[in-house]
């Protein structure tokens, strides 16, 4: 039994959290709720039993906790994931803030569990759309090889939290935006988080440094576009491949099957695909469209979807806490 403290708790993924913890009977001794000073005394129940949200504050880590989850925001991780490093805790912080620090791990426990082992006390839980990217990708780089990954997303708006579905909820009956520079309902945005001064916005570095850590493979020509799109939960990624080695089409469809956490849905002539409806409230990564690109020597096409409140984030974290659990690196 492991006492939990969860800094985030009111949000979406710190929601998903508790909800995932009871669904996998995750061993919870005692339980401290962390969020703002807005949210403070405010109740949520866990296993039938209501906890009160305390505000976070630097002597929050004073108490008897063995794993933080932080799902609050890159500023809140820099400046109090290190304090509960101090005390002890290990930290698995679900934002941008220490994922591409050389000591602290990023991971999809699917892909390099024997990362954990690595870890100093703050492990990062990668991006959601990387998550749900590498795992078909790490197969294919084991047995073929990647040259090159093209990555096209379209990422619900449940990326953005509570804001994003608010524009698009709200953008249904007349033209409004809040979260977003426009409209997105009956739109597209090309723009997720940040641009950078090379044209890249934030989140296509994210997919494209982030994968290359977690293959562990900085050889791979990787780029990527990341649009926002008028759904609520589910990203999907399109992504073209360029292998090292030539492969049957039968044994791609049986690597992918085969591995941990993937179910390939593919079969067009009974218009059968992975779509972010059948994702959204499930845990598997779902690929489908899988097909050669006759544009390229050693070519592949593949669509990859998933729940990105879910596998994209929280489920992702609780599994790397378990695997905390099961390799006894707390
Ligand atoms: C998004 N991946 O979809 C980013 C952060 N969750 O907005």
């Amino acid at each position: 039994m492991v006492n939990i403290g969860i800094v985030g708790a009111t949000g979406m993924v710190g929601r998903n959290f508790l909800k995932i913890m009871e669904e996998r009977n995750f061993p919870v001794n005692k339980l401290y709720l962390f969020a703002s000073s807005k949210s403070k005394g405010k109740t949520i129940n866990f296993k039938n039993k209501e906890y009160i949200v305390e505000e976070l504050k630097e002597d929050s880590f004073d108490k008897p906790i063995d794993i933080a989850l932080f799902s609050a925001g890159g500023n809140i991780s820099k400046k109090f994931a290190p304090i509960a490093k101090e005390k002890g805790i290990v930290v698995i912080d679900n934002s941008s803030a220490w994922r591409m620090e050389e000591w602290v791990p990023l991971i999809v426990p699917e892909v390099n569990p024997e990362a954990i082992n690595k870890h100093k006390g703050i492990i990062s839980n990668p991006n959601c759309s990387t998550i749900q990217s590498v795992i078909p990708l790490k197969p294919l780089d084991d047995e073929y090889g990647l040259k090159r990954v093209v990555f096209s997303t379209y990422q619900s708006v449940s990326g953005s939290g509570i804001g994003g579905l608010k524009d698009l909820e709200k953008g249904l009956n007349k033209p409004f935006h809040e979260k977003y520079p426009h409209p997105i309902a009956f739109n597209v945005i090309p723009h997720i988080d940040d641009f950078l001064d090379n044209g890249y916005t934030k989140e296509e570095i994210k997919m494209i440094e982030e994968t290359k850590k977690i293959l562990e493979n900085n050889d791979i020509k990787i780029t990527a576009t990341t649009v926002r799109v008028p759904v609520k939960y589910g990203h999907a990624v399109s992504a073209n491949i360029e292998l090292k080695k030539d492969f049957e089409l039968k044994d791609i469809f049986k690597l992918l099957e085969n591995f941990p956490g993937i179910e390939v849905l593919d079969d067009p002539t009974n218009n059968i695909y992975p779509m972010p409806i059948m994702a959204e409230g499930k845990d598997k990564v779902y690929v489908g469209r899988i097909r050669r690109d006759f544009s390229l020597e050693n070519g592949l096409n593949i669509w990859i979807v998933a729940d990105n409140i879910r596998k994209g984030a929280a489920t992702n974290t609780i599994q790397i806490a378990e695997l905390l659990l099961k390799n006894r690196r707390l």
